[in-house]
């Protein structure tokens, strides 16, 4: 009896449904181009650690690093390579060097976008 009332309504609640889906693709897409001067992503959210430089592959744009806990990314203390944002951050850094340090925690690999020596 009211049949034609309710499928306008089912209409309207399918379409606000798949809303998200899409919002959320759509913004994927620009992370993934590391759009520039946009706030981040949630996924691309920035962390920071302290640690030891224990292998500075300089040439590959890597570098490995003991770091401390990580609390925000509920990471303990260990030893783990890193990739960096840009090569240059590691110039002047040395084996067995205190650095202080921010990442990104992507899919592949963490991403430092930031490193300075505490030496
Ligand atoms: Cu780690």
């Amino acid at each position: 009896m009211h049949v034609r009332q309710l499928l306008p309504a089912l209409v309207l609640a399918l379409s606000l449904v798949s809303l998200p889906a899409s919002a959320a693709s759509h913004d994927g897409g620009h992370g993934a181009h590391g759009a520039s001067g946009a706030a981040p992503a949630a996924q691309a959210a920035v962390y920071s650690a302290k640690g030891t430089i224990t292998l500075a592959e300089k040439t590959e744009g890597r570098i490995t690093i003991r770091h401390e806990p990580v609390p925000a990314l509920n990471w303990p203390a260990m030893t783990m390579r890193f990739r960096l944002e840009d090569p240059s951050l590691a110039e002047g850094l040395k084996e067995g060097e205190a650095v202080r340090f921010d990442f990104r925690n992507e899919a592949s690999a963490p991403v430092i976008v930031n490193i300075e020596s505490l030496n």
